[in-house]
């Protein structure tokens, strides 16, 4: 079916002027709908069902957290059209257009609102930080029972290493002999890889209910205000760890270049911007982190980012199958961005865990 089909069986207000493809992500196709007598636009999206297998349980997880999530900003007197995704259903009466093997939804695009690829301004990131740091406050309550694990293990760092173990073995698409180095690096952190899944195991951090895409683009920014007013893309809200909600952020927000430069002595790890993360993250969140969560943030950025560059090695070494590519070697210049952040992490292990445990209000 054209797209111009779809969108015209979702219950949208006026008539379709325009359907432009939007947006920078990786996994789903996202399209901008500008309608003829409405200044009302819409984002549709053709969800990725070759990743997401159960987009029905995915939709489901969607519809219950915006519901939560909108009666709390209604109660908070927010704009709940701006402050977090309105779906909208079909014209009749679904939540989401099931097409073949396609899915489908709409949202009402926020408008007067920018993305970031790269942040320009400790002021932005720190209420960045407020906003994950409130969006982890607000679904505290949530019953993490509701939802359903969307992708079982997505940050299972120990079944990621296993599962680049396996794209090693099978080397798919025969470009093993590229990657020895990075192989490498990964095998000789293998024991620090695991802290966060044993630290959950434990019981020593909670299991909560998170959001585990929090990359800077899935943020809309207010253009008059600079606020960050509203977390997108929620295909990943499933229960997890704080850490790597507050780690992806991090990982993507503190890179000095692009998640793909090709050019390493760009990327660089901005610690002023850490601390700023870090300081609205925490006042974001209030009274509802633990001690001990905040003793390991400076883990969670350093795993989930040797994490998303072990993900981008597997697909390299697969064949490019999950992560949306441009050129042939696009998943190995994502990947040694990642690796360059981890080890400047490293190096600015101490400070990281200082800043944190100075952060506290
Ligand atoms: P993906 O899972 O592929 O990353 P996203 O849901 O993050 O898809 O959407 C891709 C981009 O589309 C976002 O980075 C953002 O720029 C834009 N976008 C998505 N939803 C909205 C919305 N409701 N209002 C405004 N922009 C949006
Ligand atoms: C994908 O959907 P998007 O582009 O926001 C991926 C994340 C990775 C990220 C790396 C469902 O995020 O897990 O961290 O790319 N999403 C999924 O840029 O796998
Ligand atoms: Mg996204």
């Amino acid at each position: 079916m054209k797209t111009f089909d779809v969108a015209s069986q979702f219950d949208f207000v006026g008539a379709i002027q325009n359907i432009v493809p939007y947006g920078e992500g990786h996994i789903n196709d996202t399209f901008l709908v500008t309608m003829k007598d409405s200044s009302t636009s819409y984002i549709l999206q053709r969800l990725n069902t070759g990743i997401f297998k159960n987009y029905r349980g995915l939709m489901d997880n969607i519809r219950k957290v915006t519901q939560t999530l909108k009666n709390i900003v209604v109660n908070e007197n927010g704009d709940p059209l701006r402050e977090c995704l309105t779906l909208i259903n079909t014209k009749t009466g679904e939540p989401y257009l099931v097409e073949g093997t396609n899915c489908w939804r709409a949202y009402v695009f926020v408008k007067d609102t920018s993305v970031y690829q790269i942040i320009d301004s400790p002021a932005l990131f720190e209420n960045t930080g407020e906003a994950f740091g409130k969006f982890i406050a607000r679904l505290d309550g949530f019953d993490a029972a509701q939802l359903c694990e969307v992708i079982p293990n997505f940050h299972n760092t120990v079944d990621r290493y296993d599962k680049l173990m396996t794209a090693v073995e099978e080397n798919k698409s025969g470009r093993k002999h590229n990657v020895e180095k990075e192989i490498d690096f990964v095998v000789k952190r293998k024991d620090m890889l695991s802290s966060i899944v044993t630290a959950l195991a434990d019981g020593a951090i909670p299991l909560r209910v998170t959001h585990n895409d929090t990359k800077i683009n899935n943020v809309l920014i207010d253009k008059a205000t600079g606020k960050a007013i509203c977390i997108i893309d929620l295909d990943t809200i499933m229960p997890g760890s704080l850490l790597y909600d507050f780690g992806d952020s991090i990982r993507s927000g503190c890179n000095t270049a692009l998640e793909d430069e090709k050019d390493l002595s760009k990327v660089d790890f901005d610690i002023n911007l850490y601390k700023a993360y870090c300081k609205g993250f925490l006042r974001g969140i209030g009274s509802k982190i633990t001690r001990s969560e905040i003793e390991m943030l400076h883990l969670g950025a350093i795993i989930i980012t040797l994490e998303c560059g072990m993900r981008f090695l597997t697909d390299y070494l697969d064949g490019d199958t999950y992560f949306k590519t441009d050129y042939p070697d696009h998943n190995l210049v994502r990947c040694h961005t990642q690796f360059k952040l981890v080890e400047r992490m490293e190096e600015l292990k101490d400070e990281m865990i200082e800043i944190a445990k100075n952060s506290i209000i």
